[in-house]
């Protein structure tokens, strides 16, 4: 172990991060009103320190194209680390500042993410606890879990919701966005009877109808008892999504595209949803989740994740007004341990840090 004089102020110094890009397959296509995803573009990231602990996370690009320009801008940003105090927020507000200028949503916003995952990682591995520990929380407290499927077909729908329920889940989100509301609502109660109504169904639009539309979709879905609708219009359409809260019961779900806890609080500023969902890469990673979990709080918002399971459920354990971990395992084949569900709840796990061991034969082989 290092000696405290080769320490920072008492905090291990880093000494190198390894950025790595795979191109992971998907066991099945994902649909989405939006676009179709073959295969996880993921961008791994370990922070090696003085202190014999390293921290790691992954972020997904979404599409292949842009997965080699994020791996330099994450080769880039991660060098004004090396040599740093392993100290999260303390480095990633100085990285903020750095990238002022010009601004940070999207790419270097994601990258930023991924640095501030694993700086998180690494620091609660150092303290040789579960990052939900060294946040002030439990591998105790249950999160409710749901499995989310693709834009799949109605009859497909009925089947996933009998597979997520036969694995113990009381919650599914189907995507929706057909070509016609007939086939929307064909798919939800195919859903609904797949089951007969022992599991709760939300449905994601992924931003895929304008505002009259979604007004007469969701006003037409509002009595199928839904948990709630997520993203019927454009992510940042804060007005056109308030007037479509402002039509219906049933609660409005957004947050997987919003950059950084501001724009968490500007959507609620404008009645924009009534729950909110944020995405780790795209809110800034566990520190960014921190503030957007007391913004949350604040105004009783319940708040679920998008993707990022495994550092998402040591969020969600610490989140006071957490509601689902959405379950989509897109990195379980590069990982030795993947997140379980018991029951339909999931467990921050006992292990150090974020709990996440590479799997290196399998990134070997989806290394690109
Ligand atoms: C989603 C978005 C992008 C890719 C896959 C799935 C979806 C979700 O919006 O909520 O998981
Ligand atoms: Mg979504």
């Amino acid at each position: 172990m290092a000696t405290n004089s080769q320490f920072q102020h008492d905090h291990p110094v880093i000494t190198a991060v390894r950025v790595r890009a795979l191109s992971v397959p998907l066991s099945t296509p994902l649909r989405t009103a939006s676009g179709v995803m073959t295969v996880a573009p993921l961008l791994l990231f370990d922070i090696e320190t003085n202190a014999n602990v390293r921290g790691v996370s992954y972020i997904f690009t979404y599409t292949p194209t842009v997965l080699a320009a994020t791996k330099q801008l994450a080769i880039d940003l991660s060098a004004l680390v090396v040599g740093q105090a392993l100290a999260p927020l303390t480095l990633l507000t100085a990285l903020r500042k750095r990238v002022k200028l010009i601004g940070s949503y999207g790419l270097i916003d994601m990258v930023l993410a991924g640095i501030d995952m694993a700086l998180w990682d690494a620091w609660a591995r150092h303290l040789r606890q579960p990052l939900v520990r060294v946040l002030g929380g439990t591998t105790a407290r249950p999160i409710n879990a749901y499995a989310s499927y693709g834009m799949d077909g109605v009859e497909q729908a009925g089947r996933n919701v009998m597979a997520a329920a036969e694995a113990g889940f009381k919650a599914v989100k189907i995507k929706i966005g057909y070509p016609t509301l007939k086939e929307d609502i064909a798919a939800v109660r195919t859903a609904h009877s797949a089951s007969a109504g022992a599991v709760g169904i939300m449905v994601d639009y992924n931003q895929s109808l304008n505002v009259p539309e979604a007004i007469t979709r969701c006003k037409a879905l509002d009595s199928e008892g839904l948990l709630w609708i997520e993203e019927p219009t454009d992510f940042d359409d804060n007005a056109g999504h308030a007037r479509i809260a402002a039509s219906i019961e049933t609660p409005l779900q957004l947050g997987e595209n919003l950059y950084g806890p501001r724009l968490i609080a500007t959507s609620l500023r404008d009645g924009a949803s009534d729950l909110m969902m944020p995405d780790l890469m795209k809110v800034g990673g566990v520190s960014g989740w921190i503030e957007t979990s007391a913004i949350c709080a604040a105004q009783n918002v319940p708040v679920s994740n998008h993707f990022y399971q495994e550092v998402s459920i040591h969020m969600l354990a610490v989140t006071p007004t957490a509601h689902f971990l959405e379950y989509f395992a897109m990195a379980d084949p590069i990982l030795v341990d993947p997140l379980r569900i018991v029951d339909g709840k999931a467990y921050a796990p006992d292990a150090e840090g974020n709990g996440m061991t590479w799997q290196e034969k399998a990134i070997n082989r989806f290394i690109c």
